[in-house]
């Protein structure tokens, strides 16, 4: 990490010892203060705070908040359930169901996710909550592991929901109980939303008592969760006349800070984690312009209007796109001079550091060094003996007797087969989309197409375009890579493991053309013959190689050793 936080710096100088993920269960036990990730600090919070059940769909950078609870064992003894969802919409609809029954729950994704959970995210603002419901967004601007920076504060507010997005570990702790809090006292869920470094950086985090987990209780209206029209009409007034409340809320939390500066030149607002880069160029704390610190939505309008009143201009520093600057400004622009990304004063994409914000104030760069060449040009590639090498040098051998651009892709560690020196996919875009843009293509006439998805995706996503492709005879050959787990997100449980051929049976996949190979050196030609033949199929055919991650394998080798060795 490039970049130490201002205010973490003053938990750290209070903290003790390096904490390891080995180490979870004995710290969750005997110490109030843990020295953790972002997504560590809302996993304990989100346990201590009476969470029944967790449900998520993996990606960085939200992974490791479900994982922590996994490895938890006071999340054990609480009976807390913890599940990899197939999906984040599944994932989204558990956590409602859990919320329906009276309970705490919270649903963790990427923001990428929140675009497939959608639906059922949008549609729980208009039934509302009945036990706490808290929603995770861990957004990735500067895209260091996604294919988009989009900003899922979007999202809070078209649902028209509350959004808190903490500046520090701290806060992020603190925001999961009142969230929980929040959520029940106002009958709706709330977002969370958190970017890269606050969720992969440590923090001292200091922890609130243990509370128990709801008892099962039904709403009083057993009509809240029924979206009928007649219903959903009454409910969606109920919803906008909730928004005063909201704000009101946003007003007077505390979270929401006004800190005076003498010099009225300026007016600051930071939202959610720049504040800490704005601290940053601070050290002594002494900044001379008014801030308005913002950390909860909707947007608390008498804190703006305090602030807009006091200063001569606006400038405004946040994470993710420029959502409270386009507000502020308005659509014609007139009156009020507002600085920030829409007029150059900070870069328009990206994440923030203190030197943007340095630059932004008219101040000298003091943090970071540059990236080591040698490191910033390091680009990635599959592990050594990954079995996805085999399976792309397979089907590179058979596409050389076609035309180039056949092979639609999606998104795992398959998709560096982009990349040098196996140059194998020409597409890339949400998951699930090689089998359905294959579909699209072939359906026109590009044949022979081919998709390559894993195993994991497959079941995310995959499974309906498989069916769409069956129905319409599409002339395509699925290739589903079967690493038996979720390998680019760090070997998590992948829903696809042992059941892909009875799937695609059932979808409607001729079991003569559901063919599983061993992606290895030795079995190249046969693989190579298997292939050729299925591209050269008239209708739908799938092929699975199938061989264990390398890196899951070498875990799972490593835990048996240790096993074996605690018994002698
Ligand atoms: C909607 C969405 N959710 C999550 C992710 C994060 N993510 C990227 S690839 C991937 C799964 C990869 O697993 P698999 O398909 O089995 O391929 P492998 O990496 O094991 O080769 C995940 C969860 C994402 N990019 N988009
Ligand atoms: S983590 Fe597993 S699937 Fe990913 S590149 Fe490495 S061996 Fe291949």
């Amino acid at each position: 990490m490039s970049y130490s936080l201002a205010d973490n710096q003053i938990y750290f100088s209070t903290f003790v010892p390096q904490i390891f993920k080995s180490d979870y269960p004995k710290n969750t036990i005997h110490m109030q203060k843990l020295l953790l990730l972002g997504d560590e600090a809302i996993a304990q919070a989100a346990i201590d705070a009476g969470m029944s059940g967790i449900f998520a769909y993996p990606g960085t950078p939200s992974t490791e908040i479900t994982e922590y609870v996994q490895h938890s064992k006071q999340a054990q003894e609480k009976g807390i359930r913890s599940f990899w969802s197939a999906n984040e919409k599944t994932a989204m609809e558990s956590g409602l169901g859990v919320s329906y029954v009276g309970k705490r729950a919270m649903v963790c994704m990427k923001h990428v996710g929140l675009n497939v959970a959608a639906d059922a995210f949008v549609n729980s603002a208009m039934t509302g909550a009945n036990g706490g419901l808290v929603v995770v967004a861990a957004d990735d601007p500067s895209m260091h592991s996604s294919q988009n920076e989009q900003d899922s504060r979007f999202y809070g507010k078209f649902a028209m929901m509350p959004i808190l997005e903490p500046r520090n570990q701290q806060e992020a702790y603190d925001m999961v109980h009142y969230g929980f809090d929040l959520s029940e006292r106002l009958s709706i869920p709330v977002l969370i939303r958190i970017t890269t470094r606050l969720a992969h950086s440590r923090a001292g985090v200091e922890r609130k008592p243990d509370r128990k987990q709801n008892e099962i209780s039904l709403s009083a209206d057993l009509k809240q969760f029924v979206l009928l029209p007649a219903i959903a009409r009454k409910r969606y007034k109920g919803l906008l006349a909730s928004q005063a409340l909201f704000i009101d809320d946003a007003e007077k939390s505390g979270f929401n800070a006004y800190e005076d500066g003498p010099d009225k030149s300026l007016g600051i607002i930071t939202t959610g984690i720049a504040h800490n880069y704005l601290m940053e160029n601070y050290p002594d704390r002494n900044i001379p312009y008014p801030v308005l610190r913002l950390t909860q939505y909707p947007v608390p309008r008498n804190m703006i209007k305090r602030l807009v009143d006091a200063c001569d201009e606006i400038l405004v520093l946040e994470e993710g796109a420029p959502m409270i600057e386009e507000l502020l400004k308005g659509f014609l622009s007139i009156g009020l001079k507002v600085k920030g990304r829409l007029d150059g004063t900070v870069p328009r994409d990206g994440e923030l550091n203190p030197n943007i914000v340095a630059r932004a104030l008219g101040l000298e760069d003091t943090y970071g060094k540059d990236i080591p060449e040698l490191v910033a040009a390091r680009p990635p590639s599959l592990c050594v003996g990954c079995a996805h090498i085999d399976a792309y040098n397979a089907l590179n051998e058979v596409l050389n007797e076609y035309t180039k651009g056949r092979v639609f892709s999606d998104i795992g560690c398959y998709t560096l087969g982009a990349l040098e020196p196996f140059n194998a996919i020409n597409t890339c875009v949400d998951m699930g989309a090689s089998i359905t843009m294959a579909k699209g293509a072939a359906d026109v006439g590009f044949v022979p197409a081919v998709a390559v998805i894993g195993d994991s995706t497959f079941t995310h996503s995959g499974i309906t375009g498989l069916l769409d492709a069956v129905n319409d005879n599409s002339f395509i050959t699925v290739i589903i890579a079967d690493n038996s787990t979720t390998g680019m997100t760090g070997g998590q449980k992948s829903s696809a493991t042992g059941k892909i051929e009875a799937i695609c049976e059932a979808v409607g996949v001729h079991p003569d053309h559901i063919k599983v190979i061993k992606p290895l050196k030795k079995f190249h030609e046969e693989n190579v013959k298997i292939m050729k033949e299925e591209l050269a199929y008239q209708g739908v055919s799938v092929v699975i190689p199938r061989r264990e991650c390398i890196q899951t394998l070498n875990r799972r080798m490593r835990e048996k050793a240790k096993a074996k060795e605690a018994v002698k």
